[in-house]
């Protein structure tokens, strides 16, 4: 038994049509009382749809509406399910909603559709996680990413390898029973050489997490340097609208700016500082404390001089020589000049962030991990192979543990398939997602 659950599935607020999902064993009974139709739901074909007035428990009149049906296992969650088209705003998608729990739904928690549709086989954990992930996409390429996920690209990587080490474990297992007098001569070193092969798939899927966080939380990349070096100016350029104000007096800028723009799909926090200085005032004192504490947050310190003054700039930090205009510039420095040639400025501080935020060039073709969950499974497993690959190479008294290790290795693969669970992971990832997904 499903229970019977209901949701908006659009944003709340003021629009043209709120769509309402409904799930569950018994929403054609739901649906058969909220409508007068001659044919009811339940006698409808799947995949058809129906215009219907619906009616609250008196007989008044509560909205028309527009019907969809789909009948199990063909629909999103695998279970029968009537989506109802009623009119947007305040009104009138809750009344219909108060009257779905008249007739017996519950309220869906965050993400129950998608559970079910997990639930129930319709996808892998990594698919069902990927539905958040294209909601919460900042970027049309972390959608991009997300909905390949969704297709099943992270799942048609870790399937195979999933397989090849539960195939390994289980061959270790059945060869438990044997001598060791009985095994062929190289047993130990075949298997970690075969092993080995399987870490290099782990470490490869691993290294997909660079770019995949950089696409989904973006980079901190600050704008630091002495008063008027032109770090206001720089940030405008990158933003192309003037968001901070520029003028020669040092000092201009007290308080951190940040706003975000997309560097080939990662979006970049950009954040303009006050200067650098022994600071007259306690505002701009202040200021320069913020730029300090910034400063070591930053994943990426643009730190420019104009050349006037000779400033010693922080660790780490990628410098950049100003107004190459005014102030003949070394060959060897990046050298822009925002007011002479804009174009060429930005272009050169672009290249700059790429290379330092190690971003591949073009679209990412390969199956990448989405979320911290994924990643710290697949650490897991990565280190199991590797202990594993350890203990057989030291011979035959690493056996034991080298089956232990692969076990290990196998239930973390399978955990980021969702091929096994715990309710409590369940909970945790859905908890994560909209009510009404
Ligand atoms: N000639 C020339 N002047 C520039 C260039 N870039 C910036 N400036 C000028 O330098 C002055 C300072 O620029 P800002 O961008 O306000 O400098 P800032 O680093 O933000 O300064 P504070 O906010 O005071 O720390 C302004 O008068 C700009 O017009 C450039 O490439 N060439
Ligand atoms: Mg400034």
């Amino acid at each position: 038994m499903s229970e019977s659950i209901a949701a908006l599935a659009t944003a709340p607020g003021m629009g043209g049509v709120a769509v309402i999902r409904l799930s569950g064993d018994t929403v054609y009974d739901i649906a058969d009382r909220l409508t007068k139709l001659t044919v009811p739901p339940s006698q409808r074909r799947p995949g058809t749809f129906a215009y219907a007035t619906l009616y609250d428990a008196t007989g008044g009149v509560l909205d028309d509406a527009i019907l969809l049906f789909f009948r199990a296992p063909h629909s999103y969650t695998g279970e029968d399910t009537v989506e109802l088209h009623v009119h947007g705003g305040q009104v009138v998608p809750q009344r219909v909603l108060e009257r779905l729990w008249e007739l017996g739904a519950r309220p869906a928690q965050p993400g129950e559709f998608t559970k079910r549709a997990f639930l129930n086989g319709r996808m892998d954990l990594t698919q069902a996680e990927a539905v958040a992930d294209i909601i919460a996409a900042r970027s049309p390429r972390a959608e991009r990413a997300a909905r390949a996920n969704l297709q099943g690209r992270l799942g048609q990587a870790l399937v195979p390898l999933y397989e090849d080490v539960l195939a390994h474990s289980v061959q270790v297992e059945h060869l438990l029973d044997f001598d060791e007098g009985e095994l062929p001569d190289d047993f130990f070193e075949a298997a970690a050489r075969r092993l080995k092969h399987l870490a290099e798939r782990t470490q490869a899927l691993l290294a997909t997490w660079h770019e995949s966080k950089l696409m989904r939380e973006g980079a901190l990349v600050v704008l630091a340097g002495k008063p008027n070096a032109g770090k206001s100016t720089l940030l405008n350029l990158l933003l192309g609208y003037d968001r901070a104000i520029v003028s020669n007096e040092a000092g201009t800028t007290r308080d951190s700016i940040e706003e975000t723009f997309l560097l080939d799909g990662i979006p970049i926090r950009l954040t303009d500082t006050a200067g650098l200085r022994e600071a007259p005032g306690a505002v701009e004192r202040e200021g320069v404390l913020r730029t300090k504490a910034l400063l070591e947050q930053a994943d990426v310190v643009l730190y420019l001089t104009d050349g006037t003054t000779e400033d010693p700039p922080p660790e780490e930090a990628l410098v950049i020589r100003t107004k190459a205009d005014l102030v003949p510039v070394a060959s060897d420095c990046l050298a822009i000049s925002a007011q002479q040639n804009p174009q060429h400025a930005r272009e050169t501080v672009c290249q700059a962030l790429r290379s330092a935020l190690k971003l591949s060039q073009g679209e990412t073709a390969h199956a990448t991990l989405a979320n911290e969950r994924q990643l710290a499974l697949l650490t897991t497993a990565d280190r199991a192979l590797r202990e594993a690959i350890h203990a057989f190479n030291q011979g035959d008294w690493g056996y034991v543990p080298a089956a232990q290790r692969l076990r290990a290795a196998t239930e973390a693969l399978g955990d980021i398939l969702g091929r096994t669970y715990a309710d409590d992971l369940l909970d945790r990832v859905f908890s994560t997602f909209c009510v009404g997904k």
